[in-house]
């Protein structure tokens, strides 16, 4: 790999990806996969802490493995790969849980939201969700993480136990940096602009999924919650209008100004009418691309594997520094 410094990201594949996944995470990815060494994981571990339909999660490994191509990635530049293929992040897991207290996980919002969420499901996976997500992390010496505003509480966390080692058996892991774009790190939903836009939301005119063809995203942003007022302007106390200029400013390359400029005396017809252009103009050559993608599962499956063979390099030299520091014996090769 090239001297730059080394990038990581993941993104559940639990499902289709919304348009807030889009702007938080894969567009960033896109923005900074030449500047470092960039390796972009599938967390299919981390889906298993909500329960998982075991058809549907490989159908979706796929969708993410495409998807993440589609969205621009390179696989012959970057590293694409399946967490579950390399075992060196459930093994560096264990080692982070024995320098992680409950206290620390049990205090995460994530975690309260989806223990509410999933009230009949309060796995241990669920509370140990960031400590696997810390091993993702540091096994790659990894400098930047491009995340959504939600995740920077689990990069904290992530920071402190990489701190916490280090303190304890010398220098090993790098301190990795939250990379969280200024707008679009944390797009609400079109429903209730007062809440995050999720995959999961049980209406689906809350979000824009980055399946939804041109018709239904210009229905769903029609139907988008605003208010009564009629001005066009970015304002704490207009939040869906608010939203829609994020949204409007993130798929039309605009600053917030230049778009409250171009729909100054507009309608709020109008204005949702051109926000639904501008984003199926984007996601619709995306979603072509991933669907023709998924025609290829051989492909799909030789580049998660040439992935899986570079990240396993990187992660096992970390592992077993780790290892050699705790103070285990190294397995004799005979
Ligand atoms: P769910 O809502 O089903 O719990 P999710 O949509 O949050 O899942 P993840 O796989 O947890 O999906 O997130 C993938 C990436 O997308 C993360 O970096 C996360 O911060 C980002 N992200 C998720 N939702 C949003 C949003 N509404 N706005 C901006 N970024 C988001
Ligand atoms: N928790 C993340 C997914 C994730 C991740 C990571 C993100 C798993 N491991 C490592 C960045 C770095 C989420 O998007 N919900």
């Amino acid at each position: 790999m090239e001297d730059k410094k080394v990038l990581f990201s993941a993104i559940q594949p639990s499902g289709i990806l919304t348009i807030g996944n889009y702007l938080g995470a894969l567009k960033n990815f896109k923005k900074l996969q030449n500047d470092y060494n960039s390796i972009f994981s599938l967390a299919d571990l981390h889906t298993l802490t909500v329960s998982q339909d075991p058809a549907t999660l490989r159908k979706n490994i796929y969708e993410l493995t495409a998807l993440y191509i589609a969205c621009g990635l390179d696989p012959e530049q970057s590293i694409i790969f399946a967490q579950s293929h390399v075992s060196a992040h459930t093994e560096l897991a264990w080692v982070l849980n024995t320098i992680c207290y409950p206290g620390e996980l049990s205090r995460m919002t994530q975690f309260k939201d989806k223990s509410r969420k999933h009230e009949d499901n309060i796995n241990m996976g669920l509370m140990d969700y960031p400590v696997l997500m810390a091993s993702d992390i540091l096994l790659y010496q990894t400098e930047l993480v491009p995340i959504g505003a939600d995740q920077k509480q689990h990069l904290e966390l992530t920071r402190d136990l990489a701190i916490r080692f280090n303190n304890k058996y010398s220098e090993t892991f790098k301190i990795p940096e939250p990379y969280v774009a200024k707008t679009g790190a944390r797009v609400m939903s079109l429903q209730d602009p007062t809440r995050k836009m999720s995959k999961s939301d049980e209406n689906i005119n809350a979000f824009i999924s980055m399946d939804d063809d041109t018709d239904t995203i210009i229905r769903k942003f029609k139907r988008a919650v605003t208010d009564s007022d009629n001005r066009i302007i970015f304002s704490s106390e207009k939040p869906g209008i608010s939203n829609l200029l994020t949204i409007y400013s993130l798929f039309a390359n605009k600053t917030i100004e230049e778009a409250e400029k171009e729909f100054e005396g507009a309608g709020y017809g109008d204005f949702k009418l051109k926000v639904g252009e501008a984003v199926a103009s984007v996601i619709e050559p995306i979603r072509l691309e991933k669907n023709k993608l998924l025609q290829n599962k051989d492909y799909l499956d030789e580049v998660l594997a040439n992935g899986a063979n570079k990240a396993e390099r990187l992660a096992y030299k970390t592992l077993a520094k780790v290892y050699r520091k705790i103070g285990l014996v190294p397995r004799k090769r005979i």
